[in-house]
Parts: structure tokens; C-alpha cells; sequence
């Protein structure tokens, strides 16, 4: 008996040691070496965001897709250098803004601690507060992520498009780990912010390559497709920016489910969740309530995605600034 309980807490022991050592991310990981990291992002975040609210979104998408390509280590920050092109500089990315403002966010935290704070727990900790600043959840984001070395411009492609498919959109989450739940749950990041035209505009005017009027996408409801084209009103509108929650983009809330029940997502891929029982259910069901269950489960996914293949230990380097490696 008795040595049967011992060999059960040595399971359990040696199964947390493992655990411990496969994600070793920590919320507390930088209590002793830079203690006022989240109120330097914080009082950073806050100022950023009384003056331009609109930078909350680009923020937490940069986050999404730094963690989607070579893992959560800054890759999306880094330049193209020489005849390497980075992340930044491939398509999807050509959308992404705001590494001005993390370069000053981590300036910031390098003043109070210098070569302690990787650039890619600087983003985790930025994404979170904006979310958190837009009326959102607000979670403990595990820390202690190093930054890559490298950056690889078609490395891209394993982000999701706009035009994805409900298969396409679970293999791409499933390749990071990411399971069907994930998926609805943290495509409702489209709570906040713009999109430019050109990302849905084939769902207007050429969803099968007819360029014409008629050829549209079936799934998109009609009076909500009548007021996208109103606003995009041709193929080659390269500036134009719709509110991807209209009514509420600069709040965190259940908008993004009760547009996508009314077949009104912006993206085929945001349609594409009513077209399997599990991620239809879910979004029904919060198209009509539920927001504490829905925060709850975006603070989880967001820690699960914000895991994914991380850098840890002595792998990678903390950055000095996140657009060149060291
Ligand atoms: C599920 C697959 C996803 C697809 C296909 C997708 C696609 C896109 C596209 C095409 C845009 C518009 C870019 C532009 O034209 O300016 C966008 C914006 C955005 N995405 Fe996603 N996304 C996905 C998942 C996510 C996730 C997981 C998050 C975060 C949790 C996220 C957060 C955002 C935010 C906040 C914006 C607005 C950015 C801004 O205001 O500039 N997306 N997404
Ligand atoms: C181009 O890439 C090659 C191979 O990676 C490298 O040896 C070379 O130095 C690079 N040239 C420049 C200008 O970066
Ligand atoms: C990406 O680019 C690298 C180097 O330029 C090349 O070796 C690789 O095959 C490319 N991968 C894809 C998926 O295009
Ligand atoms: C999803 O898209 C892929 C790639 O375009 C296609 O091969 C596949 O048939 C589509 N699946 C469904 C169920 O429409
Ligand atoms: C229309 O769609 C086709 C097929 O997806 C694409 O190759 C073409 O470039 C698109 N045309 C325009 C004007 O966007
Ligand atoms: C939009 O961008 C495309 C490709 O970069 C370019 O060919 C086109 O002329 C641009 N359209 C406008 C209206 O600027
Ligand atoms: C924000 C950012 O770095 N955007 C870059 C995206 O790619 C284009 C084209 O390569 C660059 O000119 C932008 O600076």
C-alpha cells in the first residue's frame, strides 16, 4: 500500500517536472529582475491608446501573428535585411501597424532594465492590455519568452487568410496546437479594429475570379454586403478602412458573434464558423449572452496561443531593439 502512494507521487512529481520543463513561461518570471515591467507597458499602453484608440487592434493582431510564425519570438518585429526578407515585409504583414510604437514601448523598459524583457513578452503584455483597455478581459500573461534570430518572409503563409475555409482554418490552428474551440473563440479578436477593403473585397466583386458584379459570395448576408460595397465600391481600393465590429470596433465585447450569426463576418473566414455544428453553436450561443464565459475562455486562449513554440531558457536572445537582431 504504503509503497504504492510513493510511486504515485513520483508520478505525479516527475509529470510536473516535465510539464515544467516543456512550457517553463512564468507569470512571475521577471518579479526579481525588472518588478515595474507590466506598469512601464501599462502607463505606456494607457497614453498610447487616450490618444490613438485605434492602435488597440493592430496590437493584438501583431501578437496573433508573431505567435502564428515561428512561435511567440518576435519575428514580426524584425526587418528585412540584406537579400532576407522578413515577416514584415510579406503580404499578410504589409496591414500590420504599430512596431514604431512597440520599439518606444520596449525603449522604455530597457531604460529600467536594460537586456531583461524580450521584445516578445513585451508584445504578449501589449496585446493583452489592449484587449484589456478596450473593455475586455484582463488575464496574467506567463512571461520568460526569448527572441528569435530570424525572420522569413514566406513563413507567412502558415497564417490564416481571409478567404480560409472552416478545414483550412482548423488545420492552420491545429499546426500550432490550437483546437476548434481556440479557433472560435480567438477569432472574436475581430471585436476590434479595421480591415482594408482589398482583404474582403472578392467576397463583393469576384468571389469566383468573374470580376463582376454578380459574382458574390453566397454566404455574406445582402443588405450587410450592399453597405461593405457602398464603402469599397471597386477591386483596387487599396486605403479604404471598415470597421470590422460595426458600432462597437473600439470594444472588446460579444459584437463580433451577434454580426457573424446574422451572416454579417467581414471575412469568408469569419462565415466560415457557422459552418460547422460545434463553432455555430458557440457563436449563437454568445451572439445572445454569456460575455463573462466568452472573456474567460479568450483570456485562456489567448495564454494557449501565447505559448506556442516559445524560446525559452537560453534559447534566442533578448533583443535590444525589436527590429534588429543583436
Ligand atoms: C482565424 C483566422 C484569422 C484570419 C483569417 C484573420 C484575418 C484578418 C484580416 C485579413 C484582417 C484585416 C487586415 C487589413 O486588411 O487591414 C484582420 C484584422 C485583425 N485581426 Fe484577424 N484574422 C484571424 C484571426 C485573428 C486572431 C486569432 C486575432 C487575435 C486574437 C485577430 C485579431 C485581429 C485584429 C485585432 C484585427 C484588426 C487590426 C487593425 O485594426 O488594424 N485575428 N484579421
Ligand atoms: C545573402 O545570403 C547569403 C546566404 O544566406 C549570404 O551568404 C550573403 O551574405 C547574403 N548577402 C547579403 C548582402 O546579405
Ligand atoms: C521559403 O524561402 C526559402 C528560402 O528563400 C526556400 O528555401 C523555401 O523553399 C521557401 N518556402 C516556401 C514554402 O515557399
Ligand atoms: C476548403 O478550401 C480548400 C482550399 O481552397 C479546398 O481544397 C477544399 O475543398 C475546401 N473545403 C471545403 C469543405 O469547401
Ligand atoms: C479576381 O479573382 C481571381 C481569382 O481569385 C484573381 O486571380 C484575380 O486577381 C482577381 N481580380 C481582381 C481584379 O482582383
Ligand atoms: C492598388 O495597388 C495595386 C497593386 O499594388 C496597384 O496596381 C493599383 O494601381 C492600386 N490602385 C490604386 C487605386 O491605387
Ligand atoms: C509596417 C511595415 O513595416 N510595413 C512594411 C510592409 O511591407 C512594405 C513593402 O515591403 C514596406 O514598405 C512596409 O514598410
Amino acid at each position: 500500500m504504503a509503497s504504492r502512494a510513493i510511486l504515485a507521487v513520483v508520478v505525479v512529481v516527475v509529470a510536473a517536472a516535465v510539464a515544467a520543463a516543456a512550457a517553463q513561461l512564468d507569470e512571475k518570471f521577471y518579479g526579481q529582475s525588472c518588478p515595474s515591467v507590466e506598469a512601464i507597458v501599462r502607463r505606456e499602453m494607457v497614453r498610447a491608446l487616450s490618444a490613438a484608440p485605434s492602435l488597440a487592434g493592430p496590437l493584438l493582431r501583431m501578437h496573433f501573428h508573431d505567435c502564428f510564425v515561428r512561435g511567440c519570438d518576435g519575428s514580426v518585429l524584425l526587418d528585412s535585411q540584406g537579400n532576407s526578407t522578413a515577416e514584415k515585409d510579406a503580404t499578410p504583414n504589409k496591414t500590420l501597424r504599430g512596431f514604431g510604437f512597440v520599439e518606444r514601448v520596449k525603449a522604455a523598459v530597457e531604460k529600467a532594465c536594460p537586456d531583461t524583457v524580450s521584445c516578445a513578452d513585451v508584445l504578449a503584455l501589449m496585446a493583452r492590455d489592449a484587449v484589456w483597455l478596450s473593455k475586455g478581459p484582463f488575464w496574467a500573461v506567463p512571461l520568460g519568452r526569448r527572441d528569435g534570430r530570424v525572420s522569413i518572409s514566406n513563413e507567412t503563409n502558415q497564417l490564416p487568410p481571409p478567404t480560409a475555409n472552416f478545414t483550412q482554418l482548423t488545420q492552420l490552428f491545429a499546426a500550432k496546437n490550437l483546437d476548434v474551440k481556440d479557433l472560435v473563440v480567438l477569432s472574436a479578436g475581430h471585436t476590434i479594429g479595421t480591415s482594408h477593403c482589398f482583404s474582403f473585397s472578392d467576397r463583393l466583386y469576384n468571389f469566383t475570379g468573374m470580376v463582376n458584379v454578380h459574382d458574390v459570395d453566397p454566404t455574406l448576408e445582402v443588405q450587410y454586403m450592399a453597405r461593405l460595397r457602398s464603402k469599397c465600391p471597386s477591386l483596387d481600393d487599396n486605403t479604404t478602412l471598415v470597421e470590422m465590429d460595426p458600432g462597437s470596433f473600439k470594444t472588446f465585447d460579444l459584437g463580433y458573434y451577434k454580426h457573424v450569426a446574422k451572416r454579417r463576418g467581414l471575412f469568408h473566414s469569419d462565415g466560415a464558423l457557422l459552418t460547422d455544428a460545434f463553432t455555430r453553436a458557440y457563436v449563437e450561443r454568445h451572439a445572445a449572452g454569456f460575455q463573462e464565459e466568452f472573456f474567460a475562455d479568450f483570456a485562456a486562449s489567448m495564454v494557449k496561443m501565447g505559448n506556442v513554440d516559445v524560446l525559452t531558457g537560453a534559447q534566442g536572445e533578448i533583443r535590444k531593439k525589436c527590429s534588429v537582431v543583436n
